[in-house]
């Protein structure tokens, strides 16, 4: 324990805490940019200095820790110069469109500018780099709202372990940017947009596709569908000022239909599909030998990160479609036919937490006929930016029910958009099969939660016990995939999400600033609203969901059928 003074106050806390980390714990604010808790802790921005007695220049306080008896002032004349000349240096390069910025009133760099009250800016000069990297389907790069405090960096080589982006140049010319200046399409990006979530500014914002549903709304010859992935309803209210984990689905279905879409559909009925699909091929592996451990397929960022790095081990992946494309191929084709309507007619938009997503509706693996599963995603921010251009009350909308068939899930579809969601959903159905009656016990509680990696060994049947995994975020899926490539992963079925935390984390989610990261686990609390609305549903397994049943008999016969592969499955080669 360490004792020090800030601010005339006394504050003890353990050793190695940082000097920022002393002052917020006593509520005192001490201003930062760069700093992300964990992930990116390097003093650049200079926002973050305090005057220590006794030194004689001013200390970067989040890489400063604390020392016994110091005594500390954060807002000293010195500090607030030397804080408001850094911040008017930074402000100086920065393109201040803020008006029609992405990030308008919600960027940490206007939020500061105004918190310490810079009126004008004297550093006129010379303006950095402008360039705008906008070719990808998934993310786009806007230079000249770059601020240099690498929180992007620090996410896509650390966290994600991709490495797509990193600093080039020095001093005035410093830029961030992929290797050799070359585009973030034409690198090993995945597209999981975690750059995004953690800039501060709108230097990284999605590729906005917003005005292409706009369009297809507007197109009388068309019949426009729309689904909304699990982990949107969780996080969507944040948008609109509600708190973090507040569960929106009855008014999110409210808000799709005021937009006007013809009819408005729930991924969760293509996941319990997927389960139905993905359960029965890992039955099938487990008997006929095949290829083991199974690996899920549905987080397009994973199979990129797959694809770039584990092209040998391609053959692991279950070669079920993610459940948005599933859902895209069953209203191309059954829905078409049920309701007379030329599939071509049709427009299939996807709600999603992801922007990876936005490249995996255009891989030329997912279409049918010559028809694409998804026409276009959007996320859920482009969903807020919709529903308030349109004027739509979204606080004071009453609850509304997805339509039928396509809108029926369960409590299993749901829980998906949580890390672990998948492997529990698949769980809960193959040990019913595997008993040949319906199990009272069905929570697997082993596979919840936010750590990166978890592992369990789950007696299904009494002579079965399955290993499994579960993985969010590269640098887990990377130490995961290293196991199986060297032959020592012993595992049955193993679920790997690109975005740490799951799809509830995704690239496409509501931005939470760093500062409120700090205090709540973001992931944790948008899970347990997933968690809350599968105990509230009637069925809580895939295969109880009777629109499923009925979609078997009906249309595609058996699972893993004919029928099935032909719309439901893919294989993804490199
Ligand atoms: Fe997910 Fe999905 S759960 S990837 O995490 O499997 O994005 O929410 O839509 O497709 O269902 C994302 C979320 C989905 C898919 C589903 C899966």
């Amino acid at each position: 324990e360490i004792t020090l003074t800030i601010d005339d106050q006394k504050v003890t806390v353990p050793e190695g805490t940082t000097i920022l980390e002393a002052a917020r714990k006593a509520n005192i604010e001490i201003p930062t940019l760069c700093y992300l808790k964990d992930i990116n802790e390097i003093g650049a921005c200079r926002m973050c200095l305090v005057e220590i007695e006794g030194a004689k220049a001013l200390q970067a306080s989040c890489v400063y820790p604390v020392v016994e008896g110091i005594e500390v002032k954060t807002s000293s004349p010195k500090v607030r110069k030397a804080r408001k000349a850094n911040l008017e240096l930074i402000l100086s390069n920065h393109n201040r469109e803020c008006l029609t910025c992405i990030r308008n009133e919600n960027c940490e760099l206007q939020k500061l500018s105004k918190e310490l009250n810079i009126k004008d800016i004297p550093y006129q000069g010379e303006q950095g780099d402008f360039t705008i990297d906008s070719l990808s389907p998934s993310i786009v790069r806007d230079q000249s709202k770059c601020i240099l405090c690498r929180r992007c960096v620090s996410v896509c080589n650390d966290v994600q372990e991709v490495g797509a982006l990193g600093v080039s140049n020095r001093g005035f010319y410093t830029k961030v940017e992929p290797a050799f200046e070359k585009s973030i399409n034409d690198v090993n990006c995945i597209f999981c947009g975690q750059c995004i979530v953690n800039c501060p500014v709108g230097a990284l914002k999605e590729k906005d596709d917003t005005q292409r549903v706009w369009d297809a709304l507007a197109d009388e010859n068309k019949h426009v569908l729309v689904q909304t992935a699990p982990a949107v309803r969780a996080a969507l209210g944040e948008e609109f000022g509600l708190p973090i984990g507040t569960r929106v689905t009855g008014k999110m279905v409210a808000a799709l239909r005021r937009l006007r879409f013809d009819k408005v559909f729930d991924t969760d009925f293509a996941a319990d599909l997927t389960i139905i699909e993905e359960g029965n091929e890992l039955l099938k592996r487990l008997k006929e030998k095949g290829t083991l451990p199974m690996i899920t397929s549905c987080s397009p960022g994973w199979i990129r990160y797959c694809e770039f790095n584990y092209p040998d081990l391609l053959d692991h992946l279950s070669t079920c479609k993610s459940p948005g494309q599933m859902m895209g191929a069953m209203l191309k084709s059954y829905y078409a036919q049920l309701n007379h309507i030329d599939p071509k007619d049709i427009i299939v938009v996807s709600v999603m937490p992801c922007t990876s997503k936005k490249f995996e509706i255009t891989r030329p693996e997912l279409e049918h006929d010559g028809l694409r599963d998804v026409d276009i995603t959007i996320t859920t921010r482009e969903l807020a930016r919709m529903i308030k251009e349109a004027g739509i009350d979204f606080l004071k909308l009453e609850e509304e029910n997805y339509d039928e068939f396509f809108g029926e899930s369960t409590g299993a579809g749901v829980i998906f958009g949580a890390s672990g969601g998948v492997m529990e959903a698949a769980l809960r159905t193959v040990a019913d099969i595997l008993n040949g009656k319906e199990l009272k016990e069905f929570e697997y509680r082993q596979v919840r939660g936010t750590e990166g990696i978890k592992e369990a060994e789950i007696q299904i049947t009494p002579d079965l016990t399955v290993k499994v995994a579960v993985a969010s975020g590269g640098k887990n899926i990377k130490e995961i995939m290293e196991k199986v490539r060297r032959g020592e992963a012993e595992y049955h079925f193993i679920e790997l999400m690109g975005c740490p935390g799951g799809c509830v984390c995704g690239g496409g989610q509501p931005i939470v600033s760093a500062k409120i990261k700090m205090d709540i686990d973001i992931g944790e609390e948008r899970a347990k609203a997933l968690y809350k609305e599968d105990q509230l549903l009637e069925y809580r397994k895939s295969h109880l969901n009777p629109s499923i049943q009925r979609l078997y008999k009906e249309f595609l016969g058996e699972p893993n059928g004919h029928k099935a592969h032909e719309l439901l499955h893919t294989h993804y080669y490199k």
